[in-house]
């Protein structure tokens, strides 16, 4: 964008910038960087090629590096918590899915800010989860500087639990806990609370359910406020491999909303590793950094509820080992 045309918005993601057409032109991007960002933009995803001339090797090598860290037996005779997170800290294939250079200039480009990567999940098979954003989890101020970069480490068809999202659901307002009317201090949250909003607005609103049947090598960018899950994985004699990799962008305070209740003084920081340079994110806007006593204060009044909730969640996690499956997470 030249000066003339400086973007007076810089604080919305460009794809979904109000200013797209003055900022996607030709000469600032490429005929399938624009066709990506258009699908962001209208759909709340956008399908690409892995860029990576070894991807199909690397997928290959993963699976069987992580195969063991499964509990197979128990996901076949039920359910099982089948998903290793942040494997990216044992695994230089992982990582460097996590960092690839292309994926992060897209990024980049299409947000307008520099993207990092901040988490990576591994499935070996369907996640079954209920459909969610990920702004409920992994927020920003300014909002949306978030997205999930979901790639297939296997072709993927409808039987195997394939991805599953709502196109056009990602334009909604960022529903959170003081519009479903419920306050951190009075209990443990996790998605559950939102399932009834989301599946009412589904509803209402007619909005358009798509899967995502992959070939393997290919990915799939959505943005964080796109209700996303995981359907029934119904052939179980099959795998459904696949690597999630969170990015956030530069610039930005990251927070998870679903435990905040910043008016009331919690606000749920994240406090991340960039996997880029593997330092620490401070947390910032507008070129200002959150002062770190707020910081601390935000922490100490959120400590107690950190406790309770980490005791819930070691006890939902036993309940999941002894009858099989997590479901609700991000
Ligand atoms: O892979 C899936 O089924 C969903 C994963 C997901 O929701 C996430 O990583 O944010
Ligand atoms: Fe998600």
């Amino acid at each position: 964008m030249s000066q003339a045309h400086r973007n007076p918005l810089p604080g919305v993601p460009a794809v979904e910038s109000p200013f797209f057409d003055d900022i996607f032109v030709p000469g600032n991007c490429s005929a399938e960087e624009l066709r990506i960002a258009k699908d962001l933009r209208d759909n709340g995803y956008a399908v690409f090629d892995f860029p990576d001339a070894d991807i199909q090797a690397k997928a290959e090598r993963i699976k069987s590096a992580l195969h063991g860290r499964y509990p197979w037996t128990q996901w076949r005779s039920g359910k099982a918590d089948m998903r290793v997170q942040d494997a990216w800290k044992t695994n230089d294939d992982v990582r460097s899915v996590a960092i690839n250079a292309g994926v992060l200039e897209l990024l980049s480009k299409l947000y307008g800010r520099q993207a990092w990567p901040f988490q990576t999940l591994n499935f070996p098979v369907g996640t079954e989860q209920h459909f969610h954003t990920d702004s409920i989890h992994f927020s920003s101020v300014p909002e949306r500087f978030m997205c999930g970069v979901w790639l297939a480490l296997e072709d993927i068809g409808p039987e195997q639990g394939p991805l599953e999202y709502y196109a056009g659901s990602h334009r909604w307002p960022i529903y959170t806990n003081e519009h479903v009317g419920f306050v951190p201090r009075d209990g443990v949250n996790d998605q559950s609370t939102y399932h009834e909003v989301w599946r009412r607005l589904v509803e209402r609103t007619g909005v358009r359910r798509e899967q995502f049947h992959a070939r393997k090598g290919q990915a799939l960018i959505w943005a964080s406020n796109l209700l996303h899950g995981g359907m029934p994985h119904l052939d179980k004699s099959k795998t459904r491999w696949s690597q999630v990799t969170h990015y956030y962008f530069e610039d930005c305070a990251y927070y998870t909303p679903m435990h905040s209740d910043p008016f009331r003084g919690l606000v749920a920081f994240r406090h991340l590793t960039d996997l880029r340079t593997l330092r620490p994110v401070i947390n910032s806007f507008s070129n200002n950094r959150i002062p770190p006593a707020f910081l601390k204060a935000s922490r100490a009044g959120f400590e107690p509820f950190a406790r309770l909730r980490r005791s819930y969640n070691r006890f939902r996690r036993k309940l999941a080992r002894r009858s099989g499956g997590e479901r609700g997470m991000e």
